[in-house]
């Protein structure tokens, strides 16, 4: 049931489900150290996805730039520790793909509730596009833009599922992506929420 969307990247649609409820409570620890916040772009736009990390770094967005820190500038405190649930499952799916020895240092969580979006962008900030990156989707379905290396390449629409993963290396890895407007289609477990783990080798 593997889908191939490009020469390195694939969607494993369910993979994550037998770990769900493990997910939901690595989850709910990290979220009570570190909320999800609304980061505003150098640009100046608040994103309407909110936004969380775990791991030795994590993702930021102010006025000067966005960029990898050890410490989540919200709480003054180094981000939550990446649950050995978290690591595990990424290992695994990378392997899946033929990324062996995947060590991701990073975990972005990203939070959608209806509306929420995120526009077409490629993921640079990191210094290591060697290693592939691995998304896990959670809650409601969200509408997946895999464009190309190119923001003009017209993008191809993937639907995402609770529970699917979805892996992206080698030549794919700074292909043009983004999620359109999510619908308000409730999950039953998540309600209206869509969470994302996205899991990166940042240097
Ligand atoms: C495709 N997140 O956080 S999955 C992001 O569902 C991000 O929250 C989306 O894009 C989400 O940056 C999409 C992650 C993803 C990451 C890297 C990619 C998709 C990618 C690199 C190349 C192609
Ligand atoms: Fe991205």
């Amino acid at each position: 049931t593997d889908q191939q969307l490009g020469p390195g990247a694939w969607v494993l649609r369910g993979y994550a489900l037998d770990d769900v409820d493990g997910l939901l409570a690595e989850l709910g620890r990290i979220r009570r150290q570190s909320p999800f916040r609304h980061m505003v772009t150098p640009g100046g736009y608040t994103m309407s996805v909110g936004l969380t990390c775990c791991g030795t770094v994590g993702w930021t967005a102010d006025h000067k730039g966005y960029r990898y820190a050890a410490i989540d500038p919200e709480t003054g405190q180094p981000w939550p520790a990446m649950p050995h649930l978290f690591l595990a499952l990424a290992q695994q799916a990378a392997s899946h793909c033929g990324y062996a020895g995947f060590t991701p240092d990073s975990c972005l969580i990203n939070r959608y509730v209806p509306g929420a979006r995120l526009s077409l962008h490629q993921d640079k900030d990191e210094t290591d596009f060697s290693a592939p990156i691995v998304s896990v989707s959670l809650g409601m379905p969200a509408m997946f833009q895999f464009g190309g290396l190119k923001r003009s390449d017209r993008p191809e629409k993937v639907p995402l599922f609770h529970g699917d993963i979805v892996v992206w290396g080698g030549p794919d890895r700074l292909r043009y992506h983004g999620v359109l407007a999510l619908k308000d289609d409730p999950h039953p477990l998540l309600g209206a929420n869509r969470i994302n783990l996205t899991f990166r080798k940042t240097r």
